[in-house]
């Protein structure tokens, strides 16, 4: 059978040289003069240039003309896929028309929920494939997308098929969550224990039937889903083996990060109000805490995660951009680097740790977001003088070298 390009160039062995390493293992680990062999999609060696072992000498060489490789960057949470937008709904905002009076006119969340029902699936992956190619563009080379705005049997299961399509790529890897607790949609108004049941009854068993999902994801809030409905649809993901997540105290301090904990989540997501009493639970479950500054800049929220005591119980920080129609619409993963660090003070190195190797963690992923023997041979390549410049430069892209599976992407 004639092999792709592709296919070719990634069996072959390949030696980039010229490169300053941050390979992200316990913080920046900064190796200058440095070269990477990759053999296909893997890492087999990394060191210093002059020491290249005379095996890999006969190789491919590509020169990264001097500028610094990370692990390509993980965006641990968004929201990709949906349909229509929430620009209109913006511009009101700005003009003076309040939140509730939008949600009252059939706005917010539940607008786009209709915009999603309406769309079909080739209609939702070209949207969602523009905004991830941005994404790609700063550096992102993995990616969690979640549904959650198609509230029934047959648009949650639609959502995650297009998810599972974007994955389908070979430029980038898609891990998905079931999202169906994320509002109570018009059906089940004011029932959202009727929503619950119809979640946990219908729509999660032909999710993990099907295969569609990595982890599930609940919105608990009291404008959402409470503790008990939470805990409910916790355990009917635990006897499906499914791993949990959740977005936890961005409003309210409601609990949910302590009780996410106690099902050993994955991460717990947003964060705002956390207290120590749950970040000493997330440290003991090993839980990750996202942190989403795109969310927190948008809604122009005034009270910042504990990052403190996140750091004081070392609990991992990951970094990520939320993206979302309504409360973070953000292209950039670079941008919420610069973010995490201004709005939330993390350390520019926490905040790239936060990109790479602890966004990883939050997927459960340990075969990626470091630069060490045996991982992905996921990169990207910038344009800097100097590790924090990533967290310094507002806005721009500095990213100039994307390489996925060891096959240069953007280069
Ligand atoms: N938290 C968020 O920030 C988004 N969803 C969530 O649970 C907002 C989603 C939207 O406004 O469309
Ligand atoms: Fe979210």
């Amino acid at each position: 059978m004639p092999q792709t390009y592709a296919a070719t160039l990634s069996e072959s062995l390949k030696v980039w040289k010229d490169v300053t390493l941050l390979t992200m293992i316990n913080g920046y680990d900064l190796r200058a003069n440095a070269a990477i062999v990759t053999k296909k999609d893997k890492i087999v060696w990394l060191g210093q240039e002059n020491e290249l072992p005379a095996e890999y000498t006969k190789a491919q060489m590509i020169s990264c003309r001097g500028h610094f490789m990370t692990p390509g960057l993980i965006d641990c949470h968004t929201h990709l896929i949906y349909g229509g937008n929430r620009i209109e709904e913006f511009e009101k905002r700005l003009n003076g028309i309040s939140y509730t009076q939008i949600a009252q006119n059939g706005g917010g969340i539940l607008s786009t929920v209709q915009a999603t029902r309406q769309a079909n699936e080739a209609v939702l992956y070209g949207s969602a494939k523009k905004r991830l190619a941005y994404l790609q563009k700063s550096g992102v080379t993995t990616l969690e997308i979640k549904s959650g705005y198609g509230l029934d049997l047959k648009n949650e299961l639609k959502m995650l098929r297009v998810a599972r399509l974007l994955g389908q790529d070979d430029t980038v890897d898609v891990v998905t969550s079931f999202l169906g607790a994320h509002a109570v949609p018009p059906e089940f108004a004011d029932d959202p224990t009727g929503y619950m049941d119809f979640v946990i009854d219908e729509i999660l068993p032909a999710v993990a039937k099907q295969g569609l999902a990595d982890a599930v994801d609940v919105f608990c809030e009291p404008i959402a889903f409470n503790k008990q409905l939470t805990e409910k649809l916790f355990s009917a993901a635990r006897a499906l083996n499914l791993p949990v997540k959740i977005h936890a105290e961005q409003l309210s301090n409601s609990g949910g990060a302590k009780l996410a904990a106690s099902y050993q989540a994955l991460s717990a997501d947003h964060l705002e109000y956390l207290d120590e009493a749950a970040v000493k639970h997330m440290a003991a479950a090993g839980t990750v805490a996202v942190l989403l500054p795109g969310a927190f800049y948008t809604l122009r929220d005034d009270r910042v995660p504990p990052v403190d005591l996140l750091r004081q119980y070392g609990v991992p920080m990951a970094v990520a951009s939320d993206s979302n129609p309504g409360s973070s619409p953000a292209l950039s993963l670079s941008l919420m680097i610069n973010m995490a660090t201004t709005l939330f003070r993390l350390t520019p190195e926490e905040a790239l740790s936060g990109v790479t190797c602890y966004g990883a963690q939050a997927l459960g992923l340990d075969d990626r977001g470091v630069l060490q023997v045996g991982k992905k041979a996921d990169f990207a390549l910038w344009d800097i003088t100097h590790p924090a410049e990533l967290s310094y430069q507002l806005g721009g892209n500095l990213c100039i070298g994307v390489v996925k599976d060891g096959v240069p992407i953007i280069f």
